[in-house]
């Protein structure tokens, strides 16, 4: 590997911070990969009594696997295998090893426990520095992180990130919007980076102090950890003055800065070096072609505390190795439309939330804020959406407007909702992932 060679502000020597491996020809990064899977298999089979268990099982043992393609042969992991072996049971060395240690809490049961070593954190922050100079940071900057300082791999994973970028962190983390808006002024901050909807909030509460944060030195936005659409990006763009850029990553792989969108906005580069990447069929397992639409599944090839191998996101996505204009030769994920648990099956229609919101978003009279509510009658789904209008709309219109939201919802998504048009400010808004659906479907209502 080349040695990483830390752009200068507004040098030219280096167009990207890790220029080297970012345009590396695909064949010799497949090779990479391939050396660094074979590694990791080694690892896994010598370390954890699961893996070991599961690729004795499929006959390859300890490998090595003569091509990347072969990874195909591999069981799945999913995450309940880091739930049923909490807390450390999936981890491939002694805690004495571990650097960090962070969790997510899950809706039911006990949380996902993910670790580091000190070599695995410092691939982390490179990562994550490599993501935001894509994205547009630089040296110098400063980066205001809104996201969740804590257990959540959000607040921590960018802040290393933007440090290890040369950037100024102003570690602030989610809540206390107001105080928010007025250190983004005070300080200049030129990065914002937060979750897509509480950015949102951001915009809306310096909208009502009357702060024009289009006017601040703000210009680049890097969000992710939550499904958003390009509706939500251009709304987002138009109200902060920001290049929104769309970044990906799970507490599972690593967390933030898996993959991230260069200044094209066109996919988020997936940072191949270190993970591999396929895309199967959700139902059957088995592999997608490139361009089609399905489950990503991510392979860690450098992990030492947590590697992982084959792991089932549930996310949906498509992939492509098309070149991009930025000169990157790592592969693009294509938006990440929702998560296979939150597919709602509406008479026979497969949605997502994300759908809905690209109708909603920028429709006239109505706020980007909003509520499905799913309930089951028999074996249908049934869904409410709950909209907000805007300030300043006289409530004798909100039955026209939601008829009207309720026509384009059936025209463009092709699904049946009831809608209800809420006062401005009754929808809750996030301090980091929003909660867009509330499914009465489980508890039989
Ligand atoms: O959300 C890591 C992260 C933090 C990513 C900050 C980006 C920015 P988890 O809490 O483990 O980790 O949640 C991971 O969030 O499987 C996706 O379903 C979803 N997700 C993350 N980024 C995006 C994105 C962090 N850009 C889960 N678009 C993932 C859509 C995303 N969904």
């Amino acid at each position: 590997m080349g040695a990483i060679t830390m752009a200068e502000v507004g040098g030219v020597a280096e167009r990207h911070l890790h220029a080297d491996v970012e345009t590396m020809p695909r064949e010799a990064l497949r090779a990479l990969q391939l050396r660094r899977l074979n590694a990791t298999i080694a690892h896994a089979h010598a370390q954890v009594p699961l893996y070991r268990a599961r690729l004795e099982g499929v006959g390859v043992g300890a490998g090595p696997l003569a091509r990347l393609e072969d990874i195909a042969t591999l069981p799945f992991t999913v995450k309940s295998d880091l739930r049923d072996h909490y807390p450390f049971g999936m981890f491939a060395c002694q805690t004495s090893a571990l650097a960090r240690v962070h969790a997510s809490s899950g809706t039911t049961g006990k949380p996902t426990v993910v670790g580091y070593t000190k070599r695995d954190l410092d691939h982390w922050a490179d990562l994550m520095a490599r993501s935001l100079y894509g994205a547009g940071a630089r040296r110098g900057d400063i980066v205001h992180n809104a996201y969740g300082y804590g257990l959540f791999t959000g607040g921590l994973g960018v802040h290393a990130g933007a440090e290890r970028l040369g950037a100024a962190v102003v570690p602030v983390s989610g809540g206390s919007t107001e105080r928010q808006v007025a250190l983004i002024e005070d300080f200049r901050a030129r990065v914002l980076c937060a979750t897509p909807s509480y950015a949102l909030a951001i915009a809306e509460v310096a909208e009502q102090q009357g702060v024009d944060l289009r006017a601040s030195a703000l210009d680049v936005g890097v969000f992710g950890a939550e499904p958003w659409s390009d509706a939500m990006r251009r709304e987002i763009e138009a109200r902060l003055g920001v290049r929104a850029i769309d970044i990906y990553g799970l507490s599972e792989i690593m967390g933030p800065g898996v993959a991230c969108e260069c200044e094209h906005q066109a996919g988020l580069h997936g940072w191949e070096d270190h993970f591999l990447f396929e895309v199967i069929d959700p139902d059957t397992g088995a592999p997608v072609p490139e361009g089609h639409a399905g489950e990503l599944v991510i392979t860690t090839l450098t992990k030492e505390a947590l590697p992982m191998l084959r792991y089932r996101t549930r996310d949906i996505t498509t992939l492509t190795t098309a070149p991009c204009d930025c000169g990157r030769t790592h592969l693009r994920i294509l938006r990440v439309t929702g998560r296979n648990d939150d597919m709602l099956i509406i008479r026979g229609v497969n949605v997502y939330p994300s759908q809905i919101e690209a109708v909603l978003i920028g429709r006239p009279r109505i706020a980007p804020h909003y509520l499905i509510v799913v309930e089951r009658t028999g074996n249908l789904d049934h869904v409410t959406l709950e909209v907000e209008a805007n300030v300043g709309v006289s409530e004798a219109d909100f039955v026209w407007i939601a008829g009207d939201v309720a026509h384009h919802v059936k025209s463009l998504v092709g699904i049946t909702v009831t809608t209800v048009i809420r006062k401005p400010g009754e929808i809750p808004r996030s301090q980091g992932k929003a909660v867009r659906v509330r499914d009465l479907r489980q508890q039989g209502s």
